[in-house]
Formats: C-alpha cells, structure tokens, sequence
C-alpha cells in the first residue's frame, strides 16, 4: 500500500466531522501523548472527537484530558466515525482491534518499522523518534494554534519515546520541536518526574530482588532478568505496568543487548528487548512479536524459564553471527 503525505492526512481530516482516536494495547506516553494532541488539536478545529483504549490508562501521569479517554475492552462500535490509530498498526489495538479494523473510515499514524499501515489514508515514518513527532507535524499543518494541553501531551509523547533525550532516536528535530513545545507552559521537571521517576514502594522492591538474580553470557554482553507472576503478587506489583525494568537492566556496562521476561499471567510471558546497536526489532519479529530496531518485545505462552532459555540462546546465537536460528513456539 502506497504512503500518504502528511498534507493527504490533514486534507483527509479536514473532510470529516467526526473522530475517534485509538491507541495500542498497553498505552505508553508516546501513544497517549499523540492520542491526547491529535484530540485537543481535532477539537480546536470544530470537530467531535472522542478518545478510546482497550486497555486502562496508566494513573500515573497528570495531563490533561487523559480522563476523556474511554476504556472500552469489549464491543468497541466505530459505528459512522471516523477511527485514527495512533502509534501502532490497527492490529496491535488489543482486545478491540476486529472492531476497528471493521471502521468504515480507517486512518493510521505511526512511527513503528514493522507498521506498513493499514487504511483508508497511511501515515507511517520511522525515522521519526515518537509519533508525537508526527502529531506536531501534522497539527502544524492543520494550522493548530498550539496551547497548554496540546504542548504538554507531545512533549510528553517525545520524553517517553525517547528515554528522555537518552535513546539513539534523539536527534537535531527532537530537540527542536520539544524546545518549541516548552514555549507553551510545559515544566519540564515534573513531567519527567512523572514519567521515569514516580516508582511504588513495591517496584523499587521487586526492581531490587530482580536485579540480584540478574544474568549475563560470559562475555556480560547479553544481560538478563525474569520476573514470576508470584513474585508480581508477592510485592503488589501490576506486572503489565512494569515495561520499564528493562531500562534498568541495560544499565550495565558491558550490556549490548538487555532482556527482561515477565511472567504477567501465569503462562503469559511478555519478552521485552532493548539494544545499543544490534537489530532487536528483527529478533523480536523472528519469535512472533515485533518493536523497532533498537526497542522491541514479544509475548510468548510457555513456561517462563523455559522461554527464557529459548529467547537467549536464539538471541546469543544472533548476537554472534547475526543470523536468526529456527524458532519453533
Ligand atoms: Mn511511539
């Protein structure tokens, strides 16, 4: 399917009267932030938009407008309206993506290198660090008077993505879009606070016991840690709002390639992969999930030493002679 401009986009939206924004499953910063900016800038120009999530929203960030959106787990009904899917494909929109893949106006925006897009009208780029990127892009081309609400949900969208200015997608563009985005009233302090640094009692707790089991291959250059659903229970955890133990992970040294699995239902184990150079994004995809090239995951049903087993041999055998062994789960 052939790409649309970003002029196509905004020419696209401008022909409709009424939206409803998507996420992915497990909404992270950068989705609601371009969920939260697209809805803000939508409504600015007259149109009725709605926001909805088949997962809940996280309750630990303060931006505005996240108490619009609507978790709808089940029986999603696009019905007439017009459904823009943001930072994903239509298929990773969790337990409601049949229902949005059924919209009868399908819009897709994203920044993933797997999304080729699906719909009516395909945004994808992914050289851009953080579909907020996009969203500041496109609303500049809708002629969105940026504001407060609108500033704070992209800054906080490229903070998220971007590992606060720390990951290799940080470039010249990130820094001067977030650098305009400040011009409208966003505190940057509190906002990163929010994000990287608003851990639980019972995180830190688990963080601790997990980083003590920590493994590496010889060479420390693969590092390791798995996580029971028991333990999840033991220390009042919600495993799935735990993707942030890998950033503690790659923090060794010699780590080329981190990996954390996370048992978040008793046989469900969710694989999150994070690299400084090696291509993750393909190593992901080969055992059934997917992610960008340097920040990737999958979930794969098993049992949790056993996956991890597997997941790490396949990957050390990658890392060593960047081929992709067979794979059979
Ligand atoms: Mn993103």
């Amino acid at each position: 399917m052939a790409m649309n401009s970003l002029q196509d986009v905004a020419q696209y939206l401008r022909e409709q009267d009424d939206f409803i924004v998507v996420g992915h499953e497990n909404p992270d910063p950068d989705c609601l932030g371009s969920m939260l900016g697209l809805y803000f800038g939508l409504k600015q120009l007259g149109k009725q938009c709605r926001m909805v999530s088949a997962d809940p929203v996280p309750t630990d960030l303060s931006w505005p407008g996240l108490d619009v959106i609507e978790h709808i787990p089940v029986g999603f009904e696009p019905g007439t309206s017009c459904v823009i899917v943001v930072d994903c494909e239509p298929e990773r929109t969790g337990s409601i993506s049949e229902d949005v893949k059924r919209a009868q106006r399908l819009v897709n925006i994203d920044h993933h290198q797997r999304g080729r897009g699906v719909g009516d009208v395909v945004y994808v780029e992914p050289s851009e660090a953080a579909t907020a990127m996009i969203i500041y892009r496109l609303l500049l081309e809708l002629e969105v008077a940026f504001d407060r609400n609108i500033a704070v949900a992209l800054y906080g969208g490229i903070l998220g993505d971007t590992g606060g200015f720390r990951h290799a997608n940080t470039n010249s563009e990130v820094f001067f879009v977030a650098g305009e985005l400040l011009q409208y009233g966003v505190d940057p302090a509190p906002m990163a606070r929010e994000i990287f640094s608003s851990q639980s009692l019972g995180f830190l707790r688990l963080l601790g016991v997990a980083l003590s089991n920590l493994q590496t291959s010889q060479d420390g250059k693969l590092v390791w840690v798995s996580v029971s659903y028991d333990q999840f229970l033991a220390f009042d955890v919600d495993p799935g709002n735990s993707d942030h133990l890998v950033s503690f992970v790659r923090m060794l040294d010699t780590a080329e390639i981190a990996m954390v699995f996370r048992e978040v239902n008793p046989g469900e184990i969710r694989v999150g992969l994070r690299a400084h150079n090696t291509d993750v994004g393909s190593l992901a995809r080969h055992i059934g999930g997917g992610g960008h090239k340097l920040a990737s995951g999958a979930t794969i049903l098993g049992d949790l030493h056993e996956v991890s087993e597997a997941v790490v041999a396949t990957a050390e055998h990658f890392y060593l002679t960047g081929e992709l062994n067979e794979w059979h789960r």
